[in-house]
């Protein structure tokens, strides 16, 4: 009897919780606004849904509203509303991924790269590390190699982490790996974004490439490792 009635109030819980993340995907496709997806994003952190799958549902609705602006069923306005709705997600979500820790893992140095503007992936990827013990300097978006080059002469990081979304930007992934390797041969370099691949990494010379904020923390934690042997 208990068993059945735990076993009722579990699956309720599940259904409630999909029930969040189905809204969340749809608040995005559907473009409801930044009221709306506050709304529900408070409402599945009271409800304890866990905040790495609101980000999930936030990436299948954005990957919704990419296809439809690449077949030109919506406009460059629709992408910049998906945007501020993501960006909200993410600050409001931020906080639940933050934990405190003595002892940094290592440092890392995060940008996008240059041409490029997109930073909600980046700014998961960073959350996520220092969330897990990395001491993250963000640099921003639109960084040449130079800065790059600069930021890494400055801080001295163990990594450096390039986000990359456009395919345009995919050479100055490269022509950074190339100016960093000249001139700082410690540091080890770590790329992801939404064109990248494996392959890519690997025909560049990159140390390490992540498909997501999971595997950024996976590679990171690799690459230190192999640093300090
Ligand atoms: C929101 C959005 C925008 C917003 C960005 C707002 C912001 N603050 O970032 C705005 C409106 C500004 C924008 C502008 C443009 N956009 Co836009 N945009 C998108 C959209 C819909 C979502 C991107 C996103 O945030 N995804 C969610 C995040 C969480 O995913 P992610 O970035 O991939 O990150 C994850 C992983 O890749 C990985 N990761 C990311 N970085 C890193 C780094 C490391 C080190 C590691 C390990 C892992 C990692 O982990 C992250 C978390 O899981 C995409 C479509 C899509 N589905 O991606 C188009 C898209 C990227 N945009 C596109 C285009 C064309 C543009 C514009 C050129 C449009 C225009 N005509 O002006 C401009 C370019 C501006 C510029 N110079 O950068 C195209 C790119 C096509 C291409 N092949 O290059 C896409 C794919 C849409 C499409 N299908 O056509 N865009």
């Amino acid at each position: 009897m208990i068993n059945s009635v735990k076993y009722k109030y579990l699956s309720y819980v599940i259904i409630n919780m999909n029930q969040i993340l189905d809204e969340i995907r749809e608040c995005f496709t559907n473009l409801l606004g930044v009221d709306r997806i506050r709304e529900l994003v408070k409402l599945a952190l009271d409800s304890h849904v866990n905040p790495m799958d609101l980000i999930e549902a936030m990436k299948e609705g954005l990957e919704e509203v990419g296809k439809r602006y690449d077949e030109g069923s919506c406009f460059l306005s629709d992408l910049i509303m998906s945007g501020l709705m993501a960006t909200e997600l993410t600050n409001l979500v931020k906080p639940h991924l933050e934990v405190s820790n003595t002892k940094p893992k290592g440092k890392i140095v995060i940008g996008t790269v240059k041409g490029d503007i997109h930073d909600i992936g980046k700014n998961i990827v960073a959350s996520m590390l220092s969330s897990q013990g990395f001491e993250v300097i963000d640099v921003g978006v639109d960084v040449s190699p130079e800065s790059f080059l600069s930021y890494i002469q400055k801080y001295e990081p163990d990594i450096l982490a390039m986000s990359c979304l456009l395919t345009i930007g995919m050479s100055e992934m490269q022509n950074t790996i190339r100016l960093v390797r000249g001139s700082n041969k410690k540091v080890k370099i770590m790329i992801g974004g939404r064109p990248i691949t494996q392959e890519f990494s690997i025909e560049v010379g990159a140390d390490g490439y992540g498909k997501d904020a999971f595997e950024a923390v996976r590679v990171a934690e690799k690459l230190v490792g192999e640093k300090n042997e």
